[in-house]
This record gives structure tokens, C-alpha cells and sequence, in this order.
């Protein structure tokens, strides 16, 4: 499968799933979930055609796993990256001690002041490897990798989620979790 194609299909997925379902008419579900047969016609409607297959293809090659689908398959979500308003129903469990967060150096003022906040996403989005975290930073500007102790986050009361696609999630890491690594 042509990777163009897969990234673009997967940007339209996100855009849907994560941000603005309404831009082709519809409401995520509990969880983040819709049926994948609601989106292959909502799809379809909007002049961009796209068969279970090739979904399941985008879905399985992904390269962040960004997508999952329900257990009997019949339903699809993004895993984590919502603006849209939803609950994705995460339960709280136990980070590992320190997760890193990748931001560029620009950023680092404001979050020594701050801490790490979620803009205009749900979470601020964490994870245990320093490669993908400083390829997320890379986005933004000259990367710098953060390390968060989440230990004593945890100990202090913090909530952590995980999602499929091991991304850690929480609400806000004031700067006194912070250490530039
Ligand atoms: C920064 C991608 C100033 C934060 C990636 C980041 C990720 C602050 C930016 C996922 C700040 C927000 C999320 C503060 C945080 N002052 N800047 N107080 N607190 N920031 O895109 O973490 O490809 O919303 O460091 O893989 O970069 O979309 O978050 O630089 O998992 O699947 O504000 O997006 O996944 O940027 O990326 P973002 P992120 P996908």
C-alpha cells in the first residue's frame, strides 16, 4: 500500500475522530466510539470513498496505532488527540516511575512557570520512549526532552491513564515534576 495514501487517510481519520466529527455529520459516541459503518457512508457523502478494507489497513499499519477498533470490530475510535468534547472512559492505572514529555526549547519559559498543560487537547500526552518523545518535539521547534516524576505525582494524588497504543495521559504536571534530562 502506497504510504502517501495511508498517511492521508489516516489525517482524514483523525481530523474526523479526534477533532471534528461534525465535518461530516457525526456525534461521537461514548468512549470516542462510532460505528465503522456510520463513518464509511459519512465518508462516502463527502466525496471520499473508503472501504472496510482499506480501513482495516490504515488501522493495522498506522504508524502510532492511532486507531482501534471496538471488540467485535464493528466500531472505531481514536486512541488519544481529541479536542472534541468526549469521555474516552479511560481507567486510572500506574505509570512507571519517570515518563518523558518532548517539547521544544521555545516552550520551556512558560513551562517552568506553568508546568505542562493540555492546550486545547484532553491530556497532556507522555510516554516511556525518549526516541518518539523527542520526534512528537520535533514538531514544534529544537527539541528538548522533559522527564516526569510521575512516582511522586502519583504519590501526591495524580491521575495517570494509559491508552492501547501506551501513550500516558494525565490532566497537568506542575514544574516541580519537571527535569530537563
Ligand atoms: C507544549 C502527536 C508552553 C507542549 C504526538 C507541546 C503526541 C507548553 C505543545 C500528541 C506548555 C502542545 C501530543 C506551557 C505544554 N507553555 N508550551 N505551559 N505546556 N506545552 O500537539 O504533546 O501524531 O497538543 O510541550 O505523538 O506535542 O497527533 O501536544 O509542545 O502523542 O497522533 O505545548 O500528538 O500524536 O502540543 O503532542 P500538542 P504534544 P499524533
Amino acid at each position: 500500500m502506497n504510504e502517501q495514501k495511508l498517511k492521508k487517510i489516516s489525517k482524514s481519520l483523525s481530523y474526523v475522530l479526534r477533532h471534528r466529527p461534525d465535518s461530516v455529520g457525526l456525534e461521537l459516541g461514548d468512549g470516542g466510539w462510532v460505528a465503522v459503518e456510520d463513518l464509511l457512508a459519512a465518508f462516502q457523502r463527502s466525496g471520499k470513498t473508503l472501504s472496510r478494507e482499506l480501513l482495516d489497513v490504515v488501522v493495522a499499519e498506522n504508524d502510532k496505532q492511532r486507531f482501534e477498533f471496538s471488540e467485535d470490530n464493528t466500531q472505531i475510535r481514536a486512541r488519544q488527540g481529541h479536542s472534541a468534547e468526549v469521555d474516552l472512559g479511560y481507567e486510572p492505572a500506574t505509570p512507571p516511575d519517570v515518563l518523558y514529555h518532548g517539547t521544544a526549547t521555545k516552550n520551556l519559559e512558560s513551562i517552568r512557570q506553568k508546568g505542562l498543560i493540555k492546550a486545547n487537547r484532553h491530556h497532556v500526552h507522555m510516554s516511556t520512549n525518549k526516541e518518539t518523545m523527542l520526534d512528537v518535539a520535533k514538531r514544534h521547534g529544537k527539541p528538548i526532552l522533559l522527564a516526569v516524576d510521575a512516582k511522586q505525582m502519583l504519590a501526591d494524588g495524580h491521575e495517570f491513564f494509559v491508552t492501547g497504543n501506551s501513550v500516558w495521559l494525565t490532566d497537568h504536571v506542575p514544574p516541580e515534576y519537571l527535569s530537563q534530562e
